[in-house]
């Protein structure tokens, strides 16, 4: 029974359907699959319905129903991501989706998996200018610091976002973890950037690598 959910979850998310996206999501928690199984089984609808976009299949409206249904079926998974609810924090983790750019599901997916590992994460939110990054960094002095991008066009954010660290005398105090559908590790070598992940389950393993290289 399970994998005919995980099967039908990506047509689900690509066709738009939240109502039918919560019920299979729903399916799934009760037949005791991991929310990240889960996860993994709409990523693939949500990418096609990018692909069906660039190719002019689909128009802004199916884009934005397969989002929606994306984040239907997250938001009833990440209360499921609970970890071990340990009290200690193993480190401190501020992110956010960078300046001109507003996609998020996949940097709250990172989030609510990194505390559910054990981090303290304070998520900025959405289009968030480098000022505001390092503004955070400054205050809430982290470990790392996640940039999300998903759009060729907003990696200029992180860039920024890296220059004005170097100008605040901060790029050594703080790891820099970076990800998100724009973002290729062969671009985070470039910019100079200390980590990278493709996924969260990936994000979750380079923010402990980058906690243990201090
Ligand atoms: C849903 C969606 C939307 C939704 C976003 C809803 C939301 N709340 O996020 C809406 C409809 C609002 C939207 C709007 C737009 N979108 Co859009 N969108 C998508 C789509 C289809 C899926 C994104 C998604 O949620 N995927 C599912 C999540 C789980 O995956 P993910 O984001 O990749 O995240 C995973 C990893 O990347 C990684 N990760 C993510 N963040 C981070 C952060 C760190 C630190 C790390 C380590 C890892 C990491 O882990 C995550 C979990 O596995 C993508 C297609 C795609 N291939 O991504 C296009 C896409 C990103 N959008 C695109 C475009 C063009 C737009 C618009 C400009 C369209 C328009 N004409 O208005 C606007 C831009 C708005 C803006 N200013 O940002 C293009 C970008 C192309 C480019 N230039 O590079 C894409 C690639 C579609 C395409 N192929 O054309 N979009």
């Amino acid at each position: 029974m399970s994998n005919k959910v995980l099967e039908q979850l990506m047509e689900a998310v690509l066709n738009g359907d939240d109502d039918l996206t919560k019920e299979l999501v729903s399916q799934g928690i009760e037949a005791g699959l991991a929310p990240t199984d889960i996860i993994n089984a709409m990523s693939p609808g949500a990418r096609e319905a990018g692909k069906r976009f660039s190719t002019g299949e689909y128009f802004l409206p199916e884009l934005m129903m397969a989002g929606e249904a994306m984040n239907a079926g997250v938001q009833l998974l990440i209360p499921h991501m609970t970890g071990d609810a340990s009290p200690k924090s193993i480190g401190k983790v501020v992110i956010g989706s960078v300046e001109g750019d507003v996609h998020d599901i996949g940097k709250n997916i990172i989030s609510a998996l990194l505390r559910a590992d054990g981090f303290e994460v304070i998520d900025l939110g959405i289009d968030v200018t480098p000022d505001a990054f390092v503004t955070a960094v400054k205050k809430e002095q982290p470990n790392i610091l996640g940039l999300g991008s998903y759009m060729s066009t907003t990696l200029r954010g992180i860039e920024e976002t890296m220059d004005l660290l170097v100008k605040e005398s901060l790029r050594d105090k703080v790891k820099v973890l970076m990800g998100g559908v724009a973002v290729f590790p062969q671009y985070v070598q470039r910019i100079g950037g200390d980590g990278f992940a493709e996924d969260a389950e990936g994000a979750v393993k380079e923010a402990r690598r980058l906690l243990g290289g201090e």
